[in-house]
């Protein structure tokens, strides 16, 4: 009987980093295996959303305005409870809910860390069967073990995150995480239930050929940024083009594409939305960390989007992000 014992499993790969340190406790691998198990229980869904009455709006509007499709509750519910009844996780900050939600536990007082996603981004393309994705960021808590989390355990700047990952419900589902050891990947094998190691130390291009931004807006976006999206139009294969405009507008898909190919990502501020679209804190944040640690770059157009203090859950940001040859020549145009 061959054992292929080549390829690790999420469980297996994170035991191992534990092991390099320690006096690690295991709550991180144990907290990384809550979220891989919570996207497993999203990912039946996602796969059959067109099966079952799950599809369409939950017919609420959740904190950002915005309808709420049922898998977003579904997902929120699953990631929510994972986290609650774990033993790594005081409490949460997420996308769907008004506020953080503090565990308030023992076990959950007792633990080191809190957690803040968006249980499923870019979920208005649930209904026509565009990859959607989640997105997680991880901190330790600032505030004493043993007494329940506070707001100041999640406002923190994303540069204190210990760990940050997303997972993305496409042709395959993967998940991603990173700690400052590096960015690996893993792709659910169905046959075993399994996150598999599948993309090793992945690094991002120093450069790429994909710039994602929606053209839709382009008239509303700050006069040095169309500059720039005017000369990616231009670009000539001495220049590295031509480039290719890639917009999914589920952002989990456009920064997983750039990530592993090399590209920038923007979504400036606009008319209607002068602090940008995206949130900060489990958009932007969590996506600026893992880009950093592949070698790309994050920022808002002015500072690094790692060293912002978010002032609350759902602050917004502008966000530039992706190659660092790429954001170097965008800093030159946004600097003029
Ligand atoms: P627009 C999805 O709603 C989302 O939050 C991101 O996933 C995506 O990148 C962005 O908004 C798309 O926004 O305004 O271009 O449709």
């Amino acid at each position: 009987m061959t054992i292929n014992r080549n390829i690790l499993t999420l469980d297996e790969f994170t035991i191992q980093q534990m092991r390099m340190f320690p006096n690690a406790t295991g709550e991180l691998s144990t907290l990384l295996r809550d979220i891989g198990l919570a996207a497993k229980r999203v990912n039946v869904e996602v796969n059959k959303a067109g099966l079952v009455d799950i599809l369409g709006d939950a017919g609420s509007i959740n904190v950002q305005g915005e309808d709420v499709k049922k898998l977003d509750v579904f997902a929120n519910n699953q990631f929510i409870g994972v986290l609650k009844h774990g033993i790594s996780c005081a409490g949460i900050g997420s996308e769907e809910m008004d506020d953080f939600v503090i565990f308030d536990d023992e076990i959950s007082n007792n633990s080191k860390y809190v957690v803040v996603f968006d249980p499923l981004d870019g979920s208005s393309n649930i209904d026509v069967n565009v990859s959607i994705g989640t997105i997680f960021g991880v901190f330790r808590r600032v505030s004493k073990i043993g007494t329940p989390c506070t707001k100041d355990d999640f406002l923190q700047a994303g540069i204190n995150q210990v760990a940050a990952g997303y997972v993305i419900y496409g042709s395959s589902t993967m998940l991603v995480y990173a700690t400052r050891r590096g960015v690996n990947g893993f792709t659910l094998d169905p046959s075993i239930g399994e996150f598999s190691l599948s993309h090793p130390n992945i690094k991002c291009p120093e450069s790429g050929k994909y710039y994602s931004v929606n053209h839709g807006n382009f008239f509303q976006y700050p006069e040095n940024v169309r500059k720039y999206i005017n000369q990616c139009q231009r670009k000539t294969e001495s220049e590295g083009g031509p480039y290719s405009q890639r917009y999914i507008g589920s952002m989990v898909a456009d920064l997983h594409r750039n990530l592993i190919k090399g590209g920038i990502f923007m979504y400036p501020e606009t008319f209607d939305k002068p602090g940008g679209k995206l949130r900060l804190l489990y958009e932007a944040s969590p996506f600026a960390f893992i880009l950093e640690v592949a070698g790309g770059k994050a920022t808002n157009g002015l500072e690094r989007i790692l060293n912002i203090k978010p002032n609350g859950l759902h602050e917004r940001t502008p966000l530039f992000i992706g190659s660092k040859n790429m954001m170097d020549e965008l800093e030159t145009y946004l600097r003029s």
